[in-house]
């Protein structure tokens, strides 16, 4: 990365911060806030004078300013004036408008250049702006895409939001681009869909990015996830199938790794590969190999040289994970020759593409604090959805949803998704408000998606934060319920606690990365009424929030003024207790 973008970018940040406001923000207005992180690649390239592709700086949110399937001037200069974000027109499935801000990286890059510092600096621009946003867009070159979604899935842990990366063949500002269709959807799925996971967005699907490969230099469906089925399709309707999302079941808060382990390599077996090539691939600094075998997880039997330079790698604390170089499958110990790289002391990398294994590798081997052996059998965990252990789940047999739909004779798949979607968060709410912790995980095990929303876009966690029983809201947590979603009226789940005073559940979301969203000054009037009557209980869910106490309203006014004013001298203690600022003057002076 060079120094010019990483000196300005806490300048660029705050500047998106900035302009993250604008004149006619109330809570009525429903908006989705993007951040497009454009770090070059085709889509924004431009043609020289000799017809060849070449980025150019400064040049991309300008043009993108002139066409009006991405910038919706009149609502965009009505609400932010001229310069500000970048606004989508509404279409008539959107729930939520779309406002969305790029971030130009300099210099801007053919994904063939990239390396893991562009990694990190991704993980970082994305760490600093996590709050500020409802979603993010990677504007990615198609060459190393799948890399840089498989290592964001590693490096972004405890993820709550939705990270989508994209690209195109074609320029988007060529006449016959697929590069417009891949931006725009990635941006609605951005805005409008709860799904925790690194993405990769390319023809009409949405794939697990950790799952993906490029495989084709030329079609406009570059991309496949061969060993898992898309997470959304985005044909006429954009249809997600909710069981396939991984979600993270950790009560934490989203935080970023930054470190990688650049010791390691792919080594791919080949017939007649010399024992000399593979001593040479063996030797230090190397930590880490992808073997890339045959089949099943084959290597030739009769090649001794070759299991006896894994074995003597294994034993000098290499760590050597197989996967396969078929496109499809995964690796299992159907042949002898299984057998024989177990004793070698080889690990399975199961059904991960070579881009996963080696990126999971660079992040595993980073951890400083793990030892041989957990990063041995980390290796073999399925950490973000990456590889599948086992025999998967068959939906078809524990399904209730199935089950309902034969019943009443319903056949097609949309009229099942349908049912699903009224049945399950029904159900869902009602084990919340019976406190039935059985229950919640049987309707899991059916197949509920667990942060599914129902018609007021409202999910179980919202319920729970309102009834305020901790040992529920802790379990739909663990369970992987996401803490961001807002329903039809814009409330997350934290807002449902504060305003029901559930200080304990309060203190549990924020300790999992909520936070508050939405204009300081609404925030601002909401803790002013609640000064105004002498609220203590709310100010202190407020506070437990994370809000300052010093927010003006929209006429200027602080908490401690409407305290003052009303007289409430046990808020005006608590606020002076706080060291709120008290020498602030209303728009009267
Ligand atoms: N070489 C380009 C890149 O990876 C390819 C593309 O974006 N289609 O940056």
């Amino acid at each position: 990365p060079t120094n010019h973008v990483d000196n300005h970018k806490e300048n660029n940040m705050e500047h998106l911060r900035n302009n993250s406001s604008g004149s006619l923000i109330t809570e009525s207005v429903r908006e989705s806030r993007v951040l497009v992180l454009y770090t070059g690649g085709t889509i924004g390239m431009i043609r020289n004078e000799n017809g060849a592709l070449v980025p150019k700086a400064n040049a991309f949110v300008k043009k993108l300013r002139n066409y009006p399937h991405m910038y919706d001037r009149e609502y965009a200069e009505a609400r932010f004036g001229l310069m500000g974000p970048l606004v989508l027109p509404m279409t008539a499935t959107d729930s939520r408008r779309v406002i969305y801000n790029v971030l130009e990286y300099s210099p801007l890059c053919d994904s063939s250049n990239m390396t893991m510092d562009d990694w990190i600096r991704i993980a970082d621009d994305i760490k600093l702006a996590y709050e500020h946003f409802d979603g993010f867009v990677i504007l990615h070159g198609t060459d190393t895409l799948s890399y840089t979604a498989s290592a964001l899935s590693f490096m972004l842990e405890s993820l709550g939001k939705i990270v989508i990366l994209t690209g195109s063949q074609v320029p988007i500002f060529d006449s016959r681009s697929d590069g417009l269709d891949n931006f725009l959807s990635s941006l609605i799925i951005a805005a409008n869909y709860s799904i925790p996971e690194v993405c990769v967005y390319f023809g009409t699907n949405l794939m697990r990015g950790n799952r993906t490969c490029k495989v084709s230099a030329t079609s406009f469906e570059a991309f496949d996830s061969p060993n898992f089925p898309p997470l959304a399709k985005a044909n006429i309707k954009i249809e997600v199938d909710y069981r396939a999302i991984f979600r993270p079941c950790t009560l934490e808060k989203f935080h970023v790794h930054t470190s990688l382990n650049r010791n390691v390599g792919l080594l791919r077996i080949f017939p007649s590969m010399t024992t000399h090539l593979i001593k040479a691939f063996l030797q230090p600094p190397i930590e880490g190999v992808v073997l890339q075998s045959y089949g099943a997880g084959n290597v030739p039997m009769n090649r001794e040289d070759i299991i006896k330079e894994l074995s003597a790698a294994t034993k000098r604390g290499i760590i050597v994970v197989n996967i396969t170089q078929c496109a499809t499958g995964c690796v299992t110990n159907t042949y002898a020759s299984g057998k024989l790289l177990d004793e070698a002391g080889i690990i399975s990398g199961f059904d991960m593409t070579p881009e996963a294994a080696l990126t999971k590798l660079a992040y595993v081997l980073s951890k400083t604090e793990w030892d041989l052996q957990t990063k041995l059998e980390t290796m073999q965990t399925n950490l973000r959805g990456e590889l599948t252990a086992g025999r998967p789940p068959r939906h078809e047999d524990l399904d209730l949803v199935e089950a309902v739909a034969r019943s009443l004779r319903l056949s097609s798949a949309a009229e099942r998704q349908e049912l699903g979607s009224i049945l399950f968060p029904a159900m869902l709410n009602a084990a919340v408000l019976s406190r039935d912790i059985v229950k919640l995980e049987v309707l899991q095990g059916y197949g509920a998606d667990i942060s599914q929303q129902n018609a007021d876009g409202r999910t179980a966690l919202h319920i729970a934060c309102c009834e305020g029983d901790l040992n529920i809201v802790r379990c739909l947590l663990r369970m992987g319920a996401n803490v961001h979603i807002k329903d039809r009226f814009n409330r997350t789940p934290l807002i449902d606690a504060i305003e029901f005073d559930q200080h304990e559940v309060i203190k549990i979301l924020m300790q999992c990365g909520a936070h508050l969203h939405g204009s300081a000054y609404a925030i601002g009037e909401k803790m002013c009424a609640a000064a105004a009557v002498g609220n203590l209980k709310r100010l202190r869910s407020y506070q437990l929030a994370s809000a300052d106490l010093s927010q003006k309203d929209f006429s200027g006014r602080t908490p401690l003024h409407y305290a003052a004013l009303h007289n409430k001298t046990q808020v005006l203690e608590f606020l002076l207790d706080q060291n709120v600022e008290a020498g602030c003057l209303d728009k009267t002076g």
